[in-house]
């Protein structure tokens, strides 16, 4: 399986996200080039009218879809959504604000199949977290908090930018509550189940437009931070601890 002969989707959640969607896409589908792909918007009915933006797309290149989600709203549903509707044979996450080089899908589907999931991760040597230094800093003393919960044997739980086999996503589905937990969850329980797991270095920086969702209101981002902490012990009472570390 290669990028030439494998067939992708990459799964990008979006809300309210017109003034990068057409960057991303121009930039994966130049990034994919000429392997088999499809690229599946969920966008949760913004006001923005991200969707429609997406449904032009489509009539110039159907293999850009979107999955218009009028009753649902939510990160980890969206992309458990896509993932379900997606019909290639590895899967990828990716957010749509462009803070995720669309050209380090490479680095990532390049370790299929020899590893069954491939994580971007911004804490090893020639990774970075190129935001503001608050951001950065409680991104990282989060994580070693959850390093040492759930195991030292990974580094970036928070990621959210990876690709991984169809049947890794069919054996360990999304948790689909909350905002960026599902992917601890996620990666948690994918290590308990001993699938093949590499992280690759990439360099995390800002959206280039638009706002974010966690972190435009200090107390929106605390209590998120909370949350996160909470169920960073919930995960580790509901699935156990890992055999080795
Ligand atoms: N479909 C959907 N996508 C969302 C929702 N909230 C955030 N996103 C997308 O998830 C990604 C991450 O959100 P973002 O606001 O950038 O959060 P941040 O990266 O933590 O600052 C972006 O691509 C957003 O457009 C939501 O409720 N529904
Ligand atoms: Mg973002």
């Amino acid at each position: 399986m290669s990028l030439k002969t494998a067939s992708i989707s990459v799964v990008m959640p979006s809300y309210n996200e017109r003034g990068n969607i057409p960057e991303a896409v121009e930039r994966i589908v130049e990034t994919l080039g000429d392997s088999l792909f499809e690229i599946l918007i969920v966008d949760d009915n913004s006001p923005d009218k991200t969707w429609e933006l997406v449904e032009e797309m489509h009539k110039e290149d159907p293999r850009v879809k979107v999955i218009r989600r009028i009753e649902k709203r939510g990160l980890a549903s969206a992309l458990a959504d896509g993932t379900n509707a997606a019909e290639g044979e590895i899967i990828v996450w990716l957010d749509c604000d462009l803070g995720i080089p669309p050209e380090d899908i490479t680095k990532l589907v390049a370790k299929i199949p020899e590893y069954d999931i491939a994580i971007g991760s911004r804490y090893l040597p020639g990774g970075m977290d190129t935001r503001h230094w608050f951001r950065g800093w409680l991104s990282t003393v989060f994580n070693v908090y959850t390093r040492a919960i759930l195991g030292r044997h990974f580094w970036d739980w928070t990621s959210g930018f990876a690709a991984a086999k169809k049947d890794v996503m069919r054996k360990c589905p999304l948790t689909e509550e909350g905002f960026g937990e599902y992917f601890i969850e996620w990666v948690y329980m994918c290590t308990l189940r001993d699938f093949k797991m590499v992280e690759v270095p990439y360099r995390y920086g800002l959206r280039k437009a638009g706002e974010s969702k966690t972190d435009s209101d200090i107390r929106v981002f605390l209590k998120l931070a909370i949350n996160y902490a909470w169920r960073v012990l919930a995960i580790r009472m509901k699935h156990g601890s890992r055999k080795k570390s």
